[in-house]
């Protein structure tokens, strides 16, 4: 069955779920006050699951780092879209105490000459500390500077030695519907899929991301293992990995699948073209009042632009 909810969706009507999320925040401040002793950045808690203290991944800053003001930690924690728990902005915050992280594994399949399953302590030997980096990020109508703890997926990649064959990449999120009690309802195919190109998957500027202002990520963000494509819109980038499968054909994708005209596969960041249903000339920092331009490749076109250059990027937004 196909059958999808659309109603305000994941990337629109900011304005009122912002005002109804500042205000819940604010009550959300006064009630857990008592937990404030738990010296958690910002005021923030990681999520209701108290039992899981930080971890503290190290990290240098990359050429790729960004100097604006971080957002912070409490809006990168308690605004989120990971539908796996609910369709609010808040439900993961509530609701992604239910997964479990512990003994994640993360199958790399398909066209490659060396299938493996790596377990978190392979993810992170793929990349010494000197090479695990801050990067930058945008998600739609709002945007987040978030301080990411991870390192170009095209490590992992080359580990497995992708064949001749291999022209794109899809991710695969974990199903489990008693974890993931979003599951139950068809608003997307689950389990949620995502996909890249091969030479956008290899770019440096993809991200296979363990962490957030030097912690393990939090359950909210996609732990313990997602991806981050900063220059393409918040949803190519799959949270709670557990597949990554390598491809001759373009793979399928959550998004693209409940709605092609409005979720292409290729999904950059474009102020020039805009979803059929709102621009996307502009967008709203998180924190800000007032929106701002946005970039072509949200800022990062230096890196990414030459990827496209046979494209048009109006017919495959
Ligand atoms: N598995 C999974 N990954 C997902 C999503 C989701 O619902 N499920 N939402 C996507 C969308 S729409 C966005 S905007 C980003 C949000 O990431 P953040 O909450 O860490 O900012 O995650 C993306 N990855
Ligand atoms: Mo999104």
């Amino acid at each position: 069955m196909r059958k999808h909810i659309f109603t305000t969706d994941i990337c629109s009507s900011e304005i009122t779920s912002r005002t109804l999320f500042e205000s819940r925040r604010r009550w959300i401040q006064g009630s857990v006050a008592s937990l404030a002793a738990l010296a958690i950045p910002e005021g923030g808690v990681e999520s209701r699951d108290v039992s899981k203290f930080p971890v503290p991944i190290d990290a240098n800053k990359s050429k790729f780092s960004s100097d604006e003001e971080q957002t912070s930690y409490s809006d990168v924690t308690r605004y989120n879209n990971f539908y796996e728990f609910g369709t609010g902005k808040e439900d993961p915050f509530e609701q992604a105490y239910r997964l479990k992280t512990d003994a994640w594994k993360i199958q790399v399949i398909g066209e490659v000459s060396r299938p493996k399953t790596f377990d978190m302590d392979d993810v992170l030997r793929l990349a010494p500390i000197e090479e695990r980096i801050y990067r930058l990020r945008c998600v739609e109508a709002w945007s987040m500077v978030i301080p990411w703890l991870g390192f170009p997926l095209s490590k992992l990649l080359n580990a497995v030695q992708p064949t001749g064959n291999a022209r794109f990449v899809q991710f695969v999120s974990l199903y489990d519907e008693e974890q993931m009690p979003g599951q139950k309802s068809p608003v997307l195919d689950w389990p949620y899929t995502e996909g890249l190109r091969i030479d956008e998957a290899m770019n440096p500027l993809t991200l296979l991301t363990v962490g957030l202002y030097g912690e393990v990520l939090p359950n909210q963000n996609g732990a313990p293992v997602r991806i981050v494509v900063p220059w393409k819109y918040g949803f190519k980038s799959a949270k709670s990995i557990v597949t990554i499968r390598v491809t001759e054909k373009q793979p399928s994708s959550s998004w693209n699948l409940a709605n092609p005209k409005e979720y292409g596969f290729y999904s950059n960041v474009n102020p020039n073209v805009s979803h059929p249903r709102w621009s996307q000339r502009r967008e709203r920092r998180i924190g800000d009042f007032l929106k701002r331009d946005t970039l072509m490749f949200n800022g990062y076109s230096e890196w990414v632009e030459s990827l496209y250059r046979n494209l048009d990027l109006t017919k495959h937004f």
